[in-house]
């Protein structure tokens, strides 16, 4: 096991797949994000220095598909053609760099379903018999009783057909002890733990053979089988082989290279196929089993799977068009744990804009680089004699590359986007501290030296997010005058403190502008229901996004030209400067020394020039504002819940 690890990593070879979609209905949100998986992880091992080949492609044959056609009225053939254009063109509009878009109906894939049939069947593993089952169309598969909730298929709630026929069957359960070893041996073979455990527990039960054909009298829309003309092979043992014919088994040169490096990415919708008839296909066809097979959960909306019939879909276009590719990309892969399940929500893709994006990342991009062309001219900051802060700064950000790194390879993409979050959350803190601001006016080498220390990390920030945020990311490299951009960027480079030279900086346009929550009458009104149902409450979390803190005010005076504000310097652990509207209720002497509650986490703001880091808590009636003021001596940053 280890030492198939370690050669996965020093051969850096990897092949990647998406599942090949059906065409029986449009691309939605649930196949944009697998796909954008598979493109986060191949460009993650794009910039680790690998060799990769992407898959992705679509599922063409079977009896839904022949149903699909006909209700538009065309001919299956007609049909997939229209379908298969649609994903086909639409990856690239989410930035998703494939490798090779493969379809079942493509000549050559058929030839090798046909080659790989022939194989098992001359080793004796197909055999022909009699078979009457529980089918579901939906799913295209037969259904044991056991699998069934109340008599009906749990994905498509349908009842399925019963079906009996003469057909010809995989020997699929001379496999099963092999296959149980075999996952107990490797244990990140399927992953997360979870998927691994479900398809053990299923394995408790004998297996049964599996039925690969279908007569064509009842369907012809399939590959034939290469042994008996009036059959066409089951679309399941069809469409899983796409694996092996988009790298050119059994001759190809890249089926040799890649192979050995496969991984699939998957919803748990279609486990069973992957986890268990394809390492006993694979097998009985004297193939090397897959590397790991990586599991996701589903996107729901309103708290039920995505489907057509449900009439709940999302179209993934629609929502770039809305808030921006970048973005759309970012939220998928920051709010769902990979593995379980997630709910989709405009809301929260704005909430994610607003906090993560403009707020924290867009803002520390922003003000840095306005910086740079304010005080530096746009020059490359210099390094001089660092204190404390800066190996603080250093240290934090080279181990958040190795913290990446780990979460990258083992699908825990949430994670490493959470380790670059605290870096950037800490380089903000590091610039309100150090006020380059006043730096500029006193000590233009520890200017420098700070700016050097601000720079260094973003340029470091920009590589880990290409793979997530390609086009974004290659614009703040850009600004950053980065003489390398993208995928030629290497994580070797950045693991050495200052290896990436900049030519000149700059700042460019505002990339992730915040979104004013516009939102639709429908939603309007579900909210209006809800919140008159619960009377307007929000939810823990929301309320936990409010970073309050105790602060103690260090000074105050007037701002000239106005009868309302004081510009207050308040220590809330760090010190921060707030205008406040409190100037008619409040001398400033009075207020020096005084404990207040102070908003950390407010987009800062300008108020007559100066800019207002956060706010006051304070009550107002007719007496006129009170501050609220916390009961006992409380320590200035302590937080307030
Ligand atoms: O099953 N949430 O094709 P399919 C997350 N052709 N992912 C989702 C999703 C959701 N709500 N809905 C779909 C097939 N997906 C077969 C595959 S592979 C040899 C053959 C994604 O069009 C997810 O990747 O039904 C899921 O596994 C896949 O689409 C199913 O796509």
């Amino acid at each position: 096991m280890k030492e198939m690890k370690e050669k996965e990593d020093s051969q850096k070879i990897i092949y990647i797949t998406t599942p090949i979609y059906y065409v029986n209905a449009e691309p939605h949100l649930g196949h944009a994000y697998s796909t954008i998986v598979a493109d986060v992880f191949k460009r993650f091992h794009v910039i680790s220095g690998y060799k990769t080949f992407f898959l992705t492609g679509t599922d063409e044959h079977g009896e839904k598909i022949v149903k699909a056609a006909q209700q538009v009225g065309k001919s299956p053939k007609e049909y997939v053609d229209r379908i298969s254009s649609l994903f086909r063109e639409l990856w690239p509009k989410l930035n998703i760099s494939y490798d090779h878009f493969i379809r079942t109906t493509d000549p050559e894939h058929i030839k090798t379903v046909q080659f790989i049939l022939n194989k098992i069947y001359e080793k004796g593993d197909i055999y022909f018999g009699q078979y009457e089952g529980l089918y579901c169309v939906g799913c295209e598969r037969f259904y044991t009783k056991r699998e069934l909730v109340d008599g009906k298929c749990p994905d498509h709630k349908t009842e399925p057909e019963v079906i009996k026929e003469e057909n010809y069957f995989f020997r699929m359960s001379k496999y099963q002890d092999w296959l149980v070893e075999y996952i107990e041996k490797h244990p990140d073979f399927i992953r997360p733990e979870r998927y691994r455990n479900e398809v053990l527990s299923f394995l408790k039960e004998p297996l049964e053979d599996l039925c690969i054909s279908r007569p064509k009298k009842r369907l012809t829309w399939g590959i034939p089988l290469p042994f008996d003309e009036n059959f066409v092979t089951y679309v399941w043992f069809d469409a899983l082989i796409n694996y092996l014919s988009g790298l050119g088994y059994p001759e190809g040169e890249r089926f040799k290279i890649f192979w050995p490096y496969a991984h699939h990415i998957i919803a748990k919708d279609i486990l069973k196929p992957h986890a268990i008839y394809w390492p006993c296909m694979l097998k009985a066809a004297e193939i090397e089993p897959y590397r790991h097979l990586n599991v996701h959960g589903y996107w729901n909306v309103e708290e039920a799977k995505m489907s057509k019939s449900l009439g709940n879909i999302v179209r993934p276009l629609d929502i770039v068009e809305k808030y921006g590719l970048d973005a759309f990309r970012y939220f998928l892969m920051r709010e769902m744990v990979f593995g379980l399940d997630s709910t989709f929500s405009e809301d929260a893709i704005v909430n994610r804009i607003n906090a993560d994006l403009a707020n924290d990342l867009g803002n520390l991009f922003r003000r840095s680089l306005t910086m740079a062309e304010k005080y530096l001219s746009g020059e490359p900051p210099v390094c001089h004699e660092i204190t404390e802060d800066e190996r603080d700064i250093r240290e934090k950000t080279l181990a958040c590359i190795e913290e990446y790194e780990g979460f990258m390879k083992n699908f825990m993409f949430h994670r490493a986007l959470i380790s670059i979050w605290e870096v950037i959350s800490l380089l903000n803190k590091y610039i309100d501290r150090m006020a380059p601001w006043e730096l500029v006016k006193k000590d233009k080498k520890r200017l420098s030296t700070v700016m050097y220390h601000i720079i260094e990390p973003l340029k470091i920030i920009s590589v880990l997010l290409w793979p997530f945020m390609p086009s974004s990311t290659e614009k703040m490299q850009e600004m950053l005058g980065l003489k390398k951009k993208g995928a030629d960027i290497r994580i070797e480079e950045i693991k050495e403190w200052g290896r990436l030279s900049s030519v000149h900086l700059s700042r460019g346009e505002a990339l992730f502008p915040r979104i004013e929550a516009k939102t639709s009458k429908k939603e309007e009104k579900k909210k209006d229901k809800k919140g008159k149902e619960k009377g307007n409450l929000i939810s823990i979390d929301d309320f936990s996004k409010i970073d309050l803190r105790v602060g103690k005010i260090l000074a105050a005076e007037k701002i000239p030209g106005s009868k309302k504000l004081l510009k207050l310097k308040v220590n809330t652990g760090e010190e921060r400067t707030i205008v406040a509207g409190i100037a008619e209720s409040y001398k400033e002497e009075d207020l020096v020394g005084r404990l207040v509650i102070v908003v950390c986490n407010l987009k800062p703001a300008k108020i007559f020039g100066i800019e207002s880091q956060g706010m006051l808590l304070a009550a107002s009636d007719d007496s006129g504002i009170h501050i609220i003021t916390p009961d006992g001596d409380v320590t200035p940053g302590a937080k307030v819940k």
